[in-house]
């Protein structure tokens, strides 16, 4: 396969903020008396505010409406942006800066494919928002992981369908898939046995390991 570009994710690939969404969501279902675990959380990654908020309704079969839900996700966010409020470089996940370097120096096009409304912020506070040639986020979807639309965007904004992404979650590596990109997925092998290769993280891994990665889905 010949790579032209590389979508990343960013909670869980970029920055590990989802730490941050947890502590949010917790606070806010403890005050409904619901119990939110790190197990539940898990299931969270990569899926969009207001789907995250209806599935820890679902937990104690809360039902409420659409304006109950709105005011609901908007505290939770108001939570989380002070919880994020001091992120900044230090942050970015081990390998990051080095890897889009050396991606960007072989003429590799760098995107963005996030659930998050907050994504462009954040990448603000790290200080690589000039690094990406797009930026698709929750602010341009209207579908969740596990569907495509996050990488098909991302593709079509990048003007190439030879694409590569990196992603944590289990949802995320499936959007990939069904878009028809090569996925790799950062963190736990069995729990990403859906990715077409799993890396720990991104510490030291570089085009020259992507290329060679690559090579034989060719043959
Ligand atoms: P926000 P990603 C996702 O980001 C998170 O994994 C997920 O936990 C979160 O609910 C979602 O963004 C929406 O985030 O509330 O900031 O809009 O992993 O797709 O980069
Ligand atoms: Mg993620």
């Amino acid at each position: 396969m010949r790579i032209e570009a590389c979508i990343f994710d960013l909670d869980g690939v970029i920055v590990d903020s989802a730490i941050f969404h947890f502590e949010a969501w917790q606070y806010l279902a403890s005050n409904l008396g619901i119990e939110f675990t790190e197990k539940h959380n898990e299931q969270l990654k990569g899926v969009g505010r207001l789907d995250s908020l209806k599935f820890i309704l679902e937990l104690e079969n809360i039902e409420k409406d659409e304006q109950e839900l709105k005011i609901l996700a908007s505290s939770k966010n108001t939570h989380y942006l002070q919880l994020i409020e001091s992120l900044g470089e230090s942050d970015i996940l081990p390998g990051v800066v080095d890897l889009i370097k050396d991606l960007k120096a072989n003429n590799i096009k760098i995107g963005l494919g996030s659930a998050s409304k907050n994504a462009q912020p954040i990448l603000h506070k790290l200080g690589i928002f000039d690094q990406f040639d797009a930026i698709i986020d929750g602010t341009h979807t209207t579908e969740s992981k596990p569907h495509p639309q996050v990488f098909l965007m991302g593709s079509k904004a990048l003007g190439t369908s030879n694409v590569v992404v990196f992603e944590d979650a289990r949802k995320g590596v499936a959007a990939a898939n069904s878009a028809g990109f090569f996925s790799i997925g950062i963190g736990n092998q069995i729990e990403l046995d859906n990715a077409d290769f799993v890396l720990p993280n991104l510490a030291g891994f570089t085009f020259k390991n992507l290329i060679n990665l690559l090579q034989p889905v060719d043959e």
